[in-house]
């Protein structure tokens, strides 16, 4: 599930996935992975680093466990006044992190008839100390 809100003219943007019946135990594992990916990139969110080195963080945990050609898409983006704006996270992103820069952190694994997993915060730059704004709970949900 992939929503967010408006407020006085300001965007917000998050994923969760849930599962409806138990998991497939490879499914299970997906999510373990973008779990894995998605906290340990949020937490890199750090001022003076460029999209496409946070975009790396996520991008070698998913790679390391066999899933590299499963997350096809970019880490995250900027967050304002539009719901898709600089600075991109992604492997071609080249803008610098700023504090008080507002991102989302949301990789995700795919694949072809089994399933897929995103899990997506937004992540406010600030120094070293990166604050998520989304407070949904990321444990595994079953449904
Ligand atoms: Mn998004």
């Amino acid at each position: 599930m992939d929503y967010g809100a408006l407020y006085n003219g300001y965007c917000s943007d998050m994923t969760r996935t849930v599962f409806l019946g138990k998991p497939d135990q490879k499914l299970e594992k997906v999510y373990k992975i973008v779990f894995d990916a998605q906290i340990t990139a949020a937490a890199g969110v750090k001022k003076g680093l460029k999209g496409k080195d946070i975009d790396m963080i996520a991008r070698n945990i998913i790679a390391r466990e066999g899933y590299g050609e499963n997350f096809g898409h970019g880490l995250g983006h900027g967050v304002g006044l539009e719901i898709h704006e600089e600075p991109r996270l992604s492997m071609a992103g080249v803008k610098m992190m700023k504090n008080g820069m507002v991102v989302t952190v949301e990789p995700g694994i795919y694949i072809d008839g089994l399933g897929g997993v995103r899990i997506e915060d937004m992540v406010v730059v600030k120094d070293n100390e990166p604050v998520i704004l989304t407070s949904s709970t990321k444990e595994l949900i079953v449904i």
